[in-house]
């Protein structure tokens, strides 16, 4: 393997980041056949730089809760490549984050981004911080303390930020409130914003809807669709709450959804008006999925995860590493035709081989949930020109980035020798026009 030694001082120079490694790792497999075409990439020490960040922020966060008291997070920014465009990626707020899981996060969304077809680079960010439990007022300092640092950072042609885990309109408002504040500009210097103040239609709705296209145009090469399906989601957030919307549109039925305390089944489907209860739930009220099961008198399956339900497909919401390959095995076993990615990197390397070595169609996180980044990147364009198109032009414009997406990861995977692998194909097809430009630009 050409990798092999690159992989090794990979984990040397980023010691106990095993996330980043496993990131890292799969992208250098899929590269090979490319390598051996191009020796050019290996000349230039490409991958040499692209695995390293152009830039990492870390910084303190101390902010003041409601009863007085002081508390430190730490903050971070991953610049990570900026050869096709301006750095781009969300914030994450959730207490496991670390900086090994903000460089898989970062590296990934280089190779996402640059599939989209539009121009923006790879970053991420984010903070140790816990959202859950606190007020508005104390998320809202928070929020003020860690721009205070960013805004120094970050602009509409050098970083622009987004939401991720932890991170929705509210705190995307308290953003850039304080990024407003401190600079005196009215800037595109966030994406995910509210609709009447420079944010973009269908953004929310953007990765949920575009993980289904995606998982549509699989489907398609098997002469498939979503009628009649029974459909497994994970997670209850952003992502989720959209797939199931548009999955259920498409005649699809969706029968788990999930939170960190467990799975909801409900083997009637989540209809409409359950689906209103739910966004009321967790966007209104923060509360715990258990209360859907309560609610509509349906199994909760406590600190377990969705994947041993019998369905058609799987589409993994959440968070990376959530299905492993006992998970894959179970899904296998129980005739599951696809799954695709809505979180980032959910599926262990072991459960991708498996649903690979199966036949099952997989839409890896890097293609399956671009939607979200490519909309922000229509988000950003409207806010260049001056301009809000109307949803039903957003959602077009989606929809015809996620065929492109597929279309792009299956052409190259069967170019390059891996017919029907689509990680293979997504990656390549993310890193040839990275790479391309990282050539053009020379030795920085
Ligand atoms: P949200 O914060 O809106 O929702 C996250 C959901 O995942 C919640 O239901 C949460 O449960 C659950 N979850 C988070 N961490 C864990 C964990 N460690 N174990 C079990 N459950 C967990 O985030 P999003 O929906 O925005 O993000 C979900 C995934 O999609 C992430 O991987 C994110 O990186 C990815 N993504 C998001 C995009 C976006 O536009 N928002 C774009 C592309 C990818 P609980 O409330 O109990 O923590
Ligand atoms: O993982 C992702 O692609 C996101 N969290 C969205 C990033 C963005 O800039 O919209």
């Amino acid at each position: 393997m050409l990798t092999k030694d690159l992989m090794e001082q990979v984990i040397a120079k980023n010691p106990g980041e095993k996330e980043f490694h496993q990131a890292v790792s799969e992208v250098l497999e899929s590269l090979e056949p490319v390598l051996k075409k191009r020796p050019e990439y290996l000349e230039a020490k490409v991958l040499e730089r692209i695995d390293e960040p152009e830039r990492q922020v870390m910084f303190r966060v101390p902010w003041t809760d409601d009863k007085g008291v002081i508390h430190v997070n730490r903050g971070y920014r991953i610049e990570f490549n900026s050869a096709i465009g301006p750095y781009k990626g969300g914030l994450r707020l959730h207490p496991s984050v670390n900086l090994g899981i903000l460089k898989f996060l970062g590296f990934e969304q280089i190779f996402k981004n640059s599939l989209t077809g539009l121009p923006m680079g790879g970053g991420k960010g984010g903070a140790d911080f816990d959202p859950k439990g606190k007020s508005n007022a104390e998320v809202m300092r928070f929020c003020q303390s860690f721009m205070s640092e960013l805004y120094r950072h970050i602009g509409p042609n050098t970083d622009v930020p987004a939401g991720d885990i932890g991170v929705g309109g509210r705190e995307i408002g308290y953003f850039f409130g304080q990024y407003k504040k401190l600079t005196n500009r009215f800037e595109s210097v966030l994406t995910g914003k509210g609709i009447n103040w420079g944010g973009s239609l269908i953004r929310p709705q953007a990765t949920g809807f575009g993980c289904t296209y995606f998982c549509e145009e699989m489907l398609k090469t098997k002469k498939l669709d979503f009628k009649g399906k029974t459909v497994a989601i994970s997670g209850s957030g952003n992502v989720a709450q959209y797939a199931v919307q548009k999955v259920t549109q498409l005649g699809g039925k969706v029968v788990t959804l999930s939170d960190s305390d467990g799975t909801i089944y409900d083997p009637k489907g989540i209809d409409a008006k359950k689906w209103e209860f739910i966004m009321d739930l967790k966007n209104v009220k923060r509360g715990r999925i258990v209360d859907y099961s309560e609610k509509f008198k349906c199994d909760f399956w406590k600190g377990q995860r969705p994947w041993k339900v019998k369905c058609d497909i799987a589409l993994p919401c959440a968070t990376q590493n959530e299905l492993d390959k006992n998970d894959a095995k179970m899904l296998i076993d129980n005739g599951v035709i696809a799954v695709a990615e809505g979180a980032n990197m959910p599926s262990t390397p072991e459960a991708v081989e498996l649903f690979i070595k199966n036949g099952v169609l997989f839409g890896p996180g890097k293609a399956a949930n671009a939607g979200g980044v490519a909309t922000s990147g229509l988000e950003m364009c409207q806010n260049h020109i001056g301009l809000s198109w109307s949803a039903e032009e957003v959602d077009h414009q989606l929809h015809q980035i996620m065929v492109n997406i597929h279309k792009n990861a299956a052409d190259a995977a069967k170019k390059y020798g891996s017919p029907g692998n689509y990680v293979v194909g997504a990656n390549i097809a993310g890193f040839v026009k990275v790479a391309d430009a990282m050539l053009d630009q020379g030795v920085v």
